[in-house]
C-alpha cells in the first residue's frame, strides 16, 4: 500500500532540526515517511515499545526484533534495531533459530494478529508449549490490515470486514486464553490508550526467561474501524478508555472480546516455569554429563 505521504521529507528529519522526535534515535528515519494511516494504533505500541526497553536499558546490541508481513510487520523495518521482516507467519519460527543460536540476544516477535494467529498460528502454539525465551508482542486491530481488512481469527462476531459485509459468524481466539493454555508464563493485554500499562508490560515480558506474550489492542480506523461505524482513531481511542476495565490477575477464561462491552485489560499471568533452553541444558547434562558439551553461543547465559 503507497503512503499519501511517500516522497514527502521525512517528518523525523523535520523534527530533528530544531527539536528532536522524541524516539528519533530508535527510528530509520531514511524509512521514514512510514505506511500507517492516520490514527492507526501501531505507532503507540512502538512508542511504549522504545519507553520500555530505554527504561530497562537494554543495550541495542543485544536486543532483536522479528516480524511477519503487514502493516504490523513494517516495525522491523522502521526500528533502528537488528530487525528481521521475515515471510507471512513465520516469525516465530525465525525467532526461534535466532534464540537457539544467540541465546544472548533478547528476541522479540512483533506482528500482528492475522499473521500470530492465522498463517502463523501453529508456530505460535508450540512456541508456547515450549516456553522458548521469546516475547511475542501483538498488535491486535482485528482484521488484516495490509491487504484490505479481511478477516482475522481475531475479528469479533458480527463485525464486519471485507470478507464478511454482513458480520462475522465465527467464534475468534481468545488470544491471552489461548496463550495461558499453551504454556506462556507471561500473558497480558492492553490497549493503546493504556500506554504505561502497556509499556510496564512489555518490560516485565522482555525481562522474564520463557515464552511471553502481551496482546496490543489498537485501532485500525480505515478499514476495520470505518466498516464498523466507530468512528476516527481518536474516537476508538476513546471507546477504549470507556469500555476498558482492568483487571489485573482475571481468569483468561472470561476476556473474550466482543463488538461491545467490556474490554478486560490487565496482566493476567504471570508463573515460574523452566524455559526451554533450561530444560535442554539440563536434560544434556543429565543423560550425557561430562560428555555435554555445551554450545559456545550458550556459556554463560544458559548456565
Ligand atoms: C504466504 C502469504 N499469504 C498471504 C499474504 C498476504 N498478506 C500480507 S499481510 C496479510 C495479513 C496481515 O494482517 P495482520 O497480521 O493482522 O497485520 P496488520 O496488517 O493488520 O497489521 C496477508 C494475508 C502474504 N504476504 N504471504
Ligand atoms: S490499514 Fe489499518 S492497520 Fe494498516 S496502517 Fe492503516 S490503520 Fe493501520
Amino acid at each position: 500500500m503507497e503512503s499519501v505521504l511517500a516522497g514527502l521529507e521525512s517528518p523525523v528529519a523535520c523534527a530533528v532540526e530544531d527539536d528532536p522526535h522524541p524516539i528519533g534515535e530508535w527510528l530509520r528515519e531514511e524509512r521514514m515517511p512510514h505506511i500507517w494511516c492516520p490514527g492507526c494504533g501501531i505507532g503507540t505500541t512502538v512508542n511504549c515499545f522504545t519507553r520500555a526497553v530505554d527504561d530497562l536499558a537494554i543495550p541495542k546490541e543485544e536486543i532483536a526484533i522479528v516480524s511477519g508481513i503487514g502493516c504490523t510487520g513494517r516495525v522491523a523495518g522502521y526500528l533502528r534495531l537488528d530487525t528481521f521482516h521475515t515471510t507471512h507467519g513465520r516469525a516465530i519460527p525465525f525467532a526461534t533459530g535466532l534464540k537457539l543460536a544467540h541465546p544472548r540476544t533478547k528476541v522479540v516477535v512483533y506482528s500482528g494478529d492475522g499473521d500470530l494467529f492465522a498463517i502463523g498460528g501453529n508456530h505460535f502454539i508450540h512456541a508456547a508449549r515450549r516456553n522458548v525465551d521469546l516475547t511475542v508482542l501483538c498488535v491486535n486491530n482485528f482484521n488484516y490490515g495490509m491487504t484490505g481488512g479481511q478477516m482475522a481469527p481475531t475479528t469479533p462476531e458480527e463485525g464486519i470486514v471485507s470478507t464478511a459485509p454482513y458480520g462475522s459468524v465465527e467464534k475468534p481466539f481468545n488470544l491471552p486464553y489461548l496463550a495461558q493454555s499453551c504454556g506462556a508464563v507471561f500473558v497480558a493485554r492492553w490497549t493503546v490508550y493504556h500506554v504505561k500499562q502497556l509499556a510496564n508490560a512489555i518490560k516485565t515480558a522482555l525481562t522474564k526467561p520463557g515464552f511471553t506474550f502481551v496482546e496490543m489492542i489498537a485501532p485500525c480506523p480505515t478499514l476495520f474501524g470505518r466498516r464498523n461505524k466507530q468512528g476516527d482513531g481518536l474516537a476508538m481511542l476513546e471507546a477504549y478508555r470507556e469500555r476498558s476495565v482492568i483487571k489485573n490477575g482475571a481468569d483468561t477464561r472470561e476476556v473474550d472480546l466482543h463488538m461491545e462491552g467490556p474490554i478486560v485489560c490487565g496482566n493476567f499471568v504471570n508463573i515460574e516455569r523452566p524455559s526451554y533452553l533450561t530444560t535442554q541444558v539440563d536434560r544434556m547434562e543429565k543423560v550425557l554429563g561430562e560428555r555435554y558439551v555445551m554450545p559456545d553461543t550458550w556459556r554463560g547465559v544458559v548456565r
